[in-house]
């Protein structure tokens, strides 16, 4: 009955599969939680996303900015990027029961001691209505009116939470903080796309999404990935396990229970 929580995989299934095989991964009693970007830049996202959809009784998984963009690239909503290597997946014949798997995924999951999300939890907004929002984005991937949806939820703003925001740009917000966010701005909390280093290099105008005051409705540890060059992290509020793998380093495996990490190479 173990639990783990899986790192950015980034399309690299002949790490998942060592790493799987590390962890004696049982079928018939673990489950995997993957916080997203399960696909792009490595070569054999095809191979991730089958495992995924193969194995969906045991896998719970949350998207991250590039399995959005793939469901994008699906929909025709977005032109292939240089670096993006999507295109034997985007042809596979079984691509819409790919994709219909994907449409299940939420952007936060919750069990009863963690939160899982692909880059953070906006800190300043009150985590029930949250998950309202993170509910309404679940149905509107699942509609008629997908093409529409997602075309909607792409763009840098609004890059901050106000009062006003009307429904659609609150969920256009928690898209982008739950797949995007690392920094803050200091002064009014506003999410900062510029700059992506680790904390050493950071501007001193910019704080982590973690280090930043907690609504007190945000009371579990939070599991992300997303940020390759912050490593390794933990601290007493979250733990962020994206450590890289698609950049040459380790795919890193964290049991929710025993607190083990175990990763590959
Ligand atoms: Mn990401």
């Amino acid at each position: 009955m173990a639990r783990y929580a899986i790192g950015d995989i980034q399309g690299c299934f002949n790490q998942l599969s060592r790493l799987l095989s590390q962890i004696n991964f049982n079928k018939s009693k673990d489950t995997l939680y993957l916080v997203g970007d399960l696909v792009n830049r490595g070569s054999q996202s095809l191979e991730v996303l089958r495992w995924a959809r193969d194995n969906q009784d045991n896998v719970i998984s949350v998207l991250g900015n590039h399995d959005i963009y793939m469901l994008a690239r699906y929909l025709k909503l977005q032109k292939p990027h240089s670096d993006d290597t999507l295109q034997d997946l985007l042809r596979a014949d079984d691509v819409d029961d790919l994709m219909m798997w994907v449409r299940n995924c939420p952007l936060i999951h919750e069990e009863k001691d963690y939160i899982i999300v692909h880059a953070g939890i906006y800190p300043k907004v009150d985590f029930n209505h949250l998950l309202f929002l993170n509910h309404l984005f679940c149905e509107h991937l699942m509609s008629k009116n997908i093409s529409e949806f997602v075309d909607s939820i792409y763009g840098n703003k609004p890059n901050n939470w106000t009062q006003d925001l009307t429904t659609e740009k609150q969920i256009k917000f928690l898209v982008n903080s739950c797949t995007r966010m690392r920094y803050l701005n200091n002064k009014n909390y506003e999410l900062d796309y510029s700059f992506k280093g680790n904390l050493n290099k950071k501007p001193d105008d910019l704080t982590p999404w973690f280090d930043v005051d907690f609504h007190a409705t945000i009371n579990k540890k939070i599991i992300f990935g997303h940020w390759a060059s912050l490593g390794l992290f933990e601290n007493k509020k979250c733990i962020g396990i994206d450590t890289g793998c698609i950049w040459g380093y380790k795919l890193t495996a964290f049991n929710m229970d025993t607190f083990e990490l175990i990763q590959v190479l």
